[in-house]
């Protein structure tokens, strides 16, 4: 069903036009209780939508919406392992991967629990080997360094969170990530490694991905001009992988595959096998805490009431702005070092699940989809980007993240860092009129016409929305709950809009034409282009000739 024609639909638009004008400003005058209203607490996580141009008929408007549009018997659907991927004919059941193993899941009729687990015990035992010292390099010496050869989902998931969790982490093995096909970023990881003390896990569902294969190639070739021989790759490669066939062409020892399922999209994997990389950094059973955070949050999506349901709340509040205020992008901000890796997580989990044109049917979509999602950490993007979130011409709303309890508190820094976080929000809630501005100048002792001629530029519109999330502390626990919040979200989203989240075929074309260009930069006869692509490799080689 095309969710512009729901009876919700309309009444939200005849809502917009009722309350479009309003100002955040006078909506917190008017109402004291309005922070309690719209705002959630569940286990560690205070999401506080209050920020945002919404009223409590608002809420019930999305809410109808969220039920004409099915959301909670789509999302029981995932749950339960119906087929939701149509265009891949798959599960979608990432969420399988933190059920207790007491649970039951049937994929055409077989549980899938216990092979989940089965996989969680043997990266408990790995990690541990590697991590104690059990299981060492071909030269008998421990294990310093970790490189996780992985692109797109099979390498943002950990990345971001081996990097959120660093407090946790062992500091004597340090995990690298080796994603880019460009040779650099292999050389440069690679650089100050020794073969003798480093672990590669090459992290590929299918194992046929160009770039992670390259590198694989690369990195066992780097390996082996060490004085290893081809039987040491055993003890220096692990793989997790879907396809066990690969991994064994490879060269890999079965006894290091890892394996996951189909029914577990890439973007989606950090909680499989994927996350070994993040086991092996914080060990197991922080991993195992991950897992129970996301398991926390998934319980709370599926049980709580839409109006205390954060991804719920999140998701329609997101709509709301996208196809009502027409707001073109979402910026993530958060204020927190050990998190400056989400928005890139973030870019990868809604613009690759939502960013699609056509409805499940086919039909084209006449509406937007997912907004642009970006960001990067307070306060330094206060001292670039924020400019134009407080004075540009575009509605941007925020998600602004904290942490309450630092982790590696020094001097007064983290309630500087604070006070700017509730600075920001509160500024760009309220901002300032051209009056303030005026007055403000006069009485810095400006003369009136100094003060007319620049009140308009130190004006702030204000009525720009943003979400705070305050978390109590960065754990293992809080982080997976924070990351299936925002999976959840994405999905009410997509369900909302009538697409298929979970495929990605907007990849492939780019990915076609690179294989046909391939050959044709080694010299082989070129294939048919326009004039631009053909003169620009015409010029790259005639440029690439090595000197
Ligand atoms: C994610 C995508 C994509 C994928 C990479 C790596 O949802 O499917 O980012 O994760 O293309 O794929 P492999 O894991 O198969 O190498």
């Amino acid at each position: 069903m095309n969710c512009r024609q729901t009876y919700s639909w309309l009444a939200l638009k005849q809502h917009y036009n009722e309350i479009k004008n309003l100002h955040l400003r006078d909506m917190f005058a008017a109402d004291t209780v309005r922070f309690a209203d719209f705002s959630v607490e569940f286990d560690g996580i205070f999401a506080d939508f209050s920020k945002n141009r919404i009223t409590r008929e608002t809420i019930k408007l999305l809410e109808n919406l969220a039920h004409e549009c099915n959301v909670a018997a789509s999302a029981e659907r995932m749950f339960a392992g119906k087929k939701i991927n149509s265009t891949e004919n798959r599960a979608v059941l990432h969420t399988a991967l933190r059920r207790a193993a007491t649970d039951s899941v049937l994929i055409d009729g077989k549980n899938i629990i216990p092979e989940i687990h089965e996989v969680l015990v043997r990266i408990k035992v790995f990690s541990e080997e590697i991590r104690d010292g059990k299981r060492r390099g071909f030269t008998g010496k421990i294990f310093t360094d970790i490189v996780n050869i992985g692109i797109g989902g099979s390498d943002l998931g950990p990345k971001l969170v081996c990097d959120a969790l660093k407090f946790y982490s062992k500091r004597n093995l340090t995990v690298h990530f080796v994603s880019n096909i460009d040779s650099t970023h292999l050389a440069e990881t690679l650089r100050t490694l020794n073969p003798e003390t480093t672990l590669f896990i090459v992290s590929s569902k299918t194992f046929t991905t160009e770039e992670t294969m390259t590198n694989a190639r690369s990195a066992r070739d780097w390996f082996l001009s060490s004085a290893a021989v081809e039987a040491d790759v055993q003890s220096h490669f692990a793989a997790v992988s879907t396809n066990f066939t690969a991994t064994e062409q490879f060269g890999i020892n079965p006894a290091n595959v890892f394996v996951f399922r189909d029914w577990v999209g890439g973007r989606y994997s950090l909680w499989s096998a994927i996350g070994l990389s993040v086991a092996l950094s914080v060990g197991f059973e922080n991993f195992s805490d991950l897992l129970a955070g996301a398991r926390a949050m998934d319980k709370h999506f599926l049980e709580a009431p839409f109006e205390k349901n954060i991804p719920m709340l999140a998701a329609a509040i997101g709509v709301w702005h996208v196809n009502f205020f027409g707001a073109e992008s979402q910026s993530v901000l958060p204020y927190d070092e050990y998190l400056r890796l989400l928005p890139a997580y973030l870019q990868q989990l809604d613009m690759e699940s939502n960013g699609k044109s056509v409805m499940l049917q086919g039909e084209p979509v006449d509406f937007h989809t997912a907004p642009i999602i970006w960001g990067q950490p307070g306060t330094d993007s206060q001292h670039s980007f924020f400019q134009l979130l407080h004075q540009g011409t575009r509605l941007i709303p925020c998600d602004f993240i904290a942490v309450a309890k630092p982790l590696n508190p020094i001097g007064d820094h983290h309630k500087r860092l604070m006070a700017n976080f509730f600075a920001q929000t509160e500024a760009l809630m309220r901002g300032k009129t051209t009056d303030e501005a005026h007055d403000e100048l006069l009485g810095a002792g400006t003369s009136t016409h100094e003060a007319e001629r620049l009140a308009p530029h130190k004006t702030f519109a204000g009525n720009r929305p943003t979400t705070t999330f305050l978390i109590d502390k960065l754990t293992p626990y809080t982080l997976g709950a924070l990351l299936a919040m925002y999976e959840h979200k994405v999905f009410v989203q997509g369900i909302i809009w009538g697409i298929n989240s979970f495929d990605q075929w907007g990849v492939e074309l780019g990915k076609q034409l690179a294989k046909a260009i391939l050959p044709e930069l080694s010299g082989e006869d070129p294939v048919p282009h326009d004039c631009s692509t053909a003169g620009l490799i015409a010029l790259y080689k005639k440029q690439n000739v090595r000197t």
